[in-house]
């Protein structure tokens, strides 16, 4: 049997570096990408030839419609789209938001989202493939901080479900993938940088690791044909619901 391809975003690191993994390790050709090239470097020298990288930053519609047009002959047949970049970036309240910050969650989390899944679906659609998009709890779950990062997830989640919709009776799967806590560098980078934050955040939690969401993606994408994962949540036992809050006079 010929080896299947799978492109992945977000390759340098947490879920999108274990789902790489996991997918070369299988035997996949995968596409790893990322802005980070000497991490998607250390990966294709654990897996050789079957890893080609693309370094670019998924914001940049042009570099990304260079990396897709650079791609080897053996790469280009890709079907399997994990679109995984992404970021939160604060935890503030909307008031004392930073408006760049916002722009940034919405340009990677949304606008390159639909940009990639765009460019690929003429592909995914000849090779009756998948998209699994990485969502999040916070696309249904609103808590205090979350504002614009639980928009663009609702977004992600929409657009999963809007895609399944409009793709109907082509072969092609959508799925929705929507983790809880997870230990990443996701804390780090929301932080800018605080390894104390998020050492404090994941402590005795037992949260979710990049490997149980890479088995999730591995799952879903080789599920027979007939079956279509449109939505998966995944918590941390640990972590669970809280009540609403009320102001008062
Ligand atoms: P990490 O910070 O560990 O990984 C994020 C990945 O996204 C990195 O590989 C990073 O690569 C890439 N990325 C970010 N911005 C860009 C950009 N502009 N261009 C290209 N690549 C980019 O976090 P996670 O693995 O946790 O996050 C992966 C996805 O999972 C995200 O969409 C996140 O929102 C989502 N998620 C995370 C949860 C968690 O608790 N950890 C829970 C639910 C969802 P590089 O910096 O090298 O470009
Ligand atoms: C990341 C999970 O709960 O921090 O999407 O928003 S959460």
């Amino acid at each position: 049997m010929t080896a299947k391809t799978v492109l992945v975003t977000g390759a340098s690191a947490g879920f999108g570096a274990a789902t790489a993994r996991c997918f070369a390790a299988a035997g996949w050709r995968v596409i790893a990408c990322a802005r980070r090239a000497e991490r998607l470097h250390s990966l294709a020298a654990e897996f050789g030839e079957r890893v080609h990288i693309a370094a670019f930053d998924v914001r940049d519609a042009a570099a990304m419609q260079a990396a897709l047009d650079a791609l080897p002959e053996d790469f280009r047949d890709i079907d399997v789209l994990v679109n995984n970049a992404g970021l939160a970036l604060g935890t503030a309240k909307a008031p004392q938001c930073d408006l760049a910050q916002w722009r940034q969650m919405i340009d990677t989390n949304i606008t390159a989202l639909a940009t990639l899944t765009h460019a690929l679906l003429p592909t995914l659609i000849a090779r009756r493939g998948a998209i699994i998009n990485v969502s999040s709890i916070s696309a249904t779950y609103p808590y205090t901080g979350g504002n614009v990062y639980g928009g663009t997830k609702a977004f992600v989640t929409q657009f999963s479900l809007g895609l399944r919709s409009d793709l109907h009776g082509t072969g092609v799967r959508v799925s929705s993938v929507e983790p809880g806590m997870a230990q990443t560098e996701f804390t780090l980078v929301r932080t800018g940088g605080d390894q104390a934050a998020s050492d404090t955040l994941y402590a005795g939690a037992h949260p979710i690791t990049g490997d149980d969401i890479a088995q999730t993606i591995w799952w879903i994408a080789n599920l027979p044909p007939h079956l279509n994962i449109n939505r998966i949540e995944v918590m941390p036992t640990s972590q669970s619901f809280a009540g609403f809050q009320v102001a008062r006079d």
